[in-house]
């Protein structure tokens, strides 16, 4: 496989205008006929004549240039590519094409799930479609017909508006015109017998849109949540960055087979059915959280995205760092912004974290690729998203919406670049952010150390920083970065105290120090007279995704759990103490003293009426293990497994009062609803229980037993559920299992829930139940979602198992893997990610982890697969 690398980027010599597409949909094959305007490219500057259009296992029919039928000796055709030398300016293409969507189970181009055609064409599925300019930085106008059995897809849907639909002969032809120039990634195409949910939107300027969700029989009642997301996103996007709908209509369709949450096709938004469809019965809290964000996302990309689009997938951050940027401060507007945020930093530093420091390593803007499909990661999408919340904390929140507008005026209608991007902002705040714009291109975690020296008599602090990045994947010297911290200081009861600075790196007022030298120190005079040491809240908000360390006291720590008034700080604090004694355990045994202290700490949290319950709930969270493999190198994963168990029974235990008392207070029956006070308080009070069964098994299962019985919501339910096969006896685990079975069994999304739990709980028989359930008869491994919630669950949640001394959790891994890779190569990629970063385990962990490696490479392997597994070994 061939690496494509940013550096040669090349305009193609002619871009299409116009693009006709009609679909035959027959009982064993598609016909796809399509007919191409094409022009020269202004862009392009040499006289080539390179006409180069992108196919990928096509049947070619025919091909036409202006109306006449070309011989196989008038083009190159080749596996991925039909190639024509054309010395004209402007011709017509024309092609018929024979695909069999029943055969693919890829789920990219047009494929069938359940029973329903419909497509995935991001990054480079519609070159299964038909031989097309498949590259974002081609817009054209689609023009789409359909027809197809009429009893049977009843409801044939494309981007845009239908322009018209006649049913004649037992056929339906339904014709689709979207006016917006787009590129071939954001085509839709949806065929099948769907039912329909609709509402209206009334745009800011008086237009009305209409809002459909299309699913299945059966699945209109899971429809109101969504609809009620979508609208509350075309609001919200209007009131923050002024951006309205551009269309009559817009679609969401809910498919069961699909390889990632959801695609924002132009008009017509496809999606996951587990993230549209839910009832307080069937969705958990978290669910509703994910599917108001993943509309709100899916929405946004309307603006970042579609009308402004990628020039190569290179600048694929541009739109997904910035529409995950814009979703995450919905979810923030719509529930708690605290809570949002930590739970995002978490995200952060499980997942993306590992992933920079390993063999995948690689920048928010590439510099390349094999497979395009292994790019859409956390750093793309959260690195990415943290990349444009700096901007805004640098330029500050006004001046950031004047960027973003010139950004959407100045590039509408274009594809752009994230240098583009960056220009607006430089633009409109007069800075120079050239530097800044190392974040796009250079890969690695900041490691910025930061210590405090105190000179009493003159009232000044000293802050020295000094930051420095390792080597990355790609072997190259890391230059330093512009890391923005937003800092407070404070008192000795917490209050912020008045200072002075003469510092242009430094903004006073908002308290954002810019470091963007490998040591700088910054000077802060204080305006009254102390005689200690003041402490500092940095890196507030998490202002910058760097691994922060300071010279802070433990006692100085505690104090700022009590008393920052800085929200996120309070919870960090707390994590770097759990770490703290997590890694003390490993090493031999907790501190005492840090635990009296810790323990004060949490009993004032809990009884602080000012304290959101889900924010308490957080701050009772322990750090996940994967973030352990960053602290210390090489540690054991399984004694940090046990510390941390070790350290959570001990939180039980010494906050079982307060527990109690919780518990009690807040299992108050009332009507479901989803917004943020009743999801903190589910949130908390199943907390509670599960610290309760572990502090005192035989009191509190037979309450989580009860919970799992007569709860009327999917929150209190599936949490008992979880609790007690995770935590009770085997025989009561195997009962409520099957209880819960015989309950939700005809409900996918339900049931994808109870193939998680199943996988999570860990002991000697956890990998027969693992394989076990591969053979279940509501399994099936041509669904992602099932796949995930099997294989992808117990490699990912299942630390003890998983990573148990005899390597059999990654050669099973490995095994499934290697199948799944002949399906669908997409998921086989993603799997395989924990056991790419081999070296961060202990050695024999890392040795048995590469083995499996090892093996899978000499295997015939998909370019997705090929890629993940050979930079893993290099
Ligand atoms: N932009 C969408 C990406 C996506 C995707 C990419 C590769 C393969 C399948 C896919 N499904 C969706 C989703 C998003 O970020 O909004
Ligand atoms: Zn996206």
């Amino acid at each position: 496989a061939q690496a494509i690398y940013l550096k040669d980027y090349l305009p193609p010599a002619f871009t299409t205008k116009e693009t006709f597409l009609d679909f035959e949909l027959l009982a064993d094959h598609t016909l796809v006929r399509s007919r191409l305007k094409v022009v020269r490219n202004p862009k392009r500057q040499d006289a080539s004549n390179e006409f180069k259009l992108d196919g990928n296992e096509l049947e070619l029919l025919e091909v036409k240039v202006d109306g006449q039928a070309l011989s196989e000796a008038d083009y190159e055709l080749t596996a991925t590519s039909l190639t024509l030398n054309l010395d004209k300016d402007a011709f017509e293409f024309e092609c018929t094409t024979r695909i069999y969507p029943d055969r693919n189970t890829a789920l990219e181009g047009l494929y069938i799930s359940g029973g329903m055609y419909c497509t995935q064409c991001e990054a480079e599925g519609f070159r299964r479609i038909t031989f097309f300019q498949d590259r974002p930085d081609v817009l054209s106008v689609f023009t789409t017909r359909i027809t197809a059995d009429l009893e049977k897809y009843p409801t044939a849907l494309s981007n845009g508006n239908q322009v018209s639909r006649i049913e004649q002969d037992g056929k339906v032809v339904a014709e689709w015109h979207d006016p917006f120039p787009k590129p071939s990634y954001l085509f839709a195409l949806v065929a099948g017998d769907l039912i329909c949910q609709q509402d209206r939107f009334t745009t800011q300027s008086g237009r009305e849109v209409l809002l459909q969700i299309f699913v299945e029989q059966g699945n209109e009642h899971k429809c109101d949540h969504a609809l009620e997301s979508l609208k509350r996103s075309m609001r919200w996007d209007e009131e923050v960055y002024g951006r309205e709908y551009d269309l009559d209509l817009f679609m969401i369709v809910a498919v069961d087979h699909f390889n990632m949450g959801a695609m924002e096709n132009k008009g017509l938004n496809i999606f996951n059915s587990s993230c549209v469809l839910a009832t307080p019965e069937t969705a958990t809290d978290e669910a509703f959280a994910r599917i108001e964000g993943i509309v709100g996302h899916e929405y946004f990309h309307n603006w970042s995205g579609n009308r402004v689009t990628c020039r190569d997938w290179f600048q694929l951050s541009l739109k997904e760092g910035f529409t995950v940027f814009r979703d995450a401060e919905f979810s923030s507007d719509m529930g708690s912004r605290a809570v949002k945020r930590l739970e995002d930093v978490s995200f952060l530093r499980e997942h993306q974290f590992p992933e920079d420091a390993g063999p995948m390593s690689h920048a928010v803007r590439p510099a390349s690729y094999m497979e395009i499909s292994n790019f859409y990661t956390v750093t793309i999408y959260e690195k990415g998203s943290e990349v444009v919340r700096m901007l805004r904390t640098i330029l500050g929140a006004e001046l950031f919406r004047k960027g973003s507008d010139l950004y959407f005026e100045t590039f509408d209608g274009q594809a752009a670049t994230t240098d583009d991007f960056v220009w607006a902002m430089e633009q409109v705040s007069g800075r120079d952010l050239a530097q800044f714009k190392r974040w796009y291109s250079q890969a690695g975690t900041p490691r910025l150390d930061i210590s405090r020296t105190f000179d009493v008599d003159s009232g000044v602090l000293s802050l020295k920083a000094v930051q420095s990045t390792p080597t990355t994947a790609d072997g190259s010297a890391k230059e330093p970065f512009v890391i923005p911290v937003e800092l407070g200081v404070l008192g000795d009861n917490g209050q912020q105290l008045e200072l002075t600075a003469d510092d242009d790196r430094f903004d006073l007022q908002r308290g954002v120090w810019l470091i963007d030298a490998s040591e700088q120190t910054l000077e802060l005079k204080l305006a009254n007279q102390t005689d200690t040491t003041p402490v500092v809240s940095l890196l507030r908000d998490f202002s910058a995704p760097v691994l922060l360390s300071d010279d802070l006291s433990d006692q100085e720590r505690i104090q700022l759990i009590a008393s920052d008034s800085n929200g996120f700080n309070r919870w960090e604090q707390c994590q770097i103490i759990y770490k703290k004694l997590i890694i003390q355990h490993v090493n031999g045994g907790f501190d005492s003293s840090l635990l009296d202290g810790l323990k004060t700490s949490l009993i004032q949290l809990l009884n602080d009426s000012d304290v959101e319950h889900a924010v308490k709930a957080e701050l009772l969270n322990l750090p996940s293990e994967s973030e352990f493999l960053q602290l210390v190198p090489s540690i054991n994963i399984l004694s940090v497994a046990q510390a941390r168990k070790g350290l959570r029974v001990w939180m039980a235990e010494a906050l079982k009062a307060q527990l109690e008392q919780l518990f009690v207070d807040l299992n108050q029956e009332q009507q479901y609803r989803f917004e943020p006070k009743q999801v903190g308080i589910r949130k908390l009070k199943n907390l509670a229980l599960e610290y309760l069964m572990l502090a005192d098994l035989s009191s509190f299962q037979p309450i989580a037993l009860k919970q799992f019985e007569t709860a009327t919501n999917m929150t209190d339910q599936l949490s008992a559920f979880r609790f007690i096969v995770k935590h009770a006896d085997e025989a009561s685990a195997e009962r409520v299992s099957d209880a819960f079975l015989n309950q939700w069994r005809d409900d996918v999304q339900v049931l994808e829930q109870w193939f998680r739990v199943q996988v999570s709980r860990s002991d000697s028989k956890t990998l027969s139940r693992v394989s076990a359930l591969l053979s279940h008869e509501l399994f099936e491994y041509q669904n992602p979602n099932k796949v995930r919630a099997v294989i992808g669950a117990f490699a990912m949640a299942n630390v003890e198992s998983f990573h148990s001394a005899d390597g059999s959790g990654y050669e099973f891994l490995a095994k499934q893997v290697a199948k799944l890779d002949q399906m669908n190569p997409q998921i086989a990629a993603r799997l395989i990610s924990p056991l790419v970063k081999w070296k961060s385990y202990d050695q024999a962990r890392g040795l048995q982890m590469k083995v499996q490696l090892e093996g899978l490479s000499k295997l015939e392997l998909s370019k997705d697969l090929y890629e993940v597994v050979s930079k893993s070994l290099s």
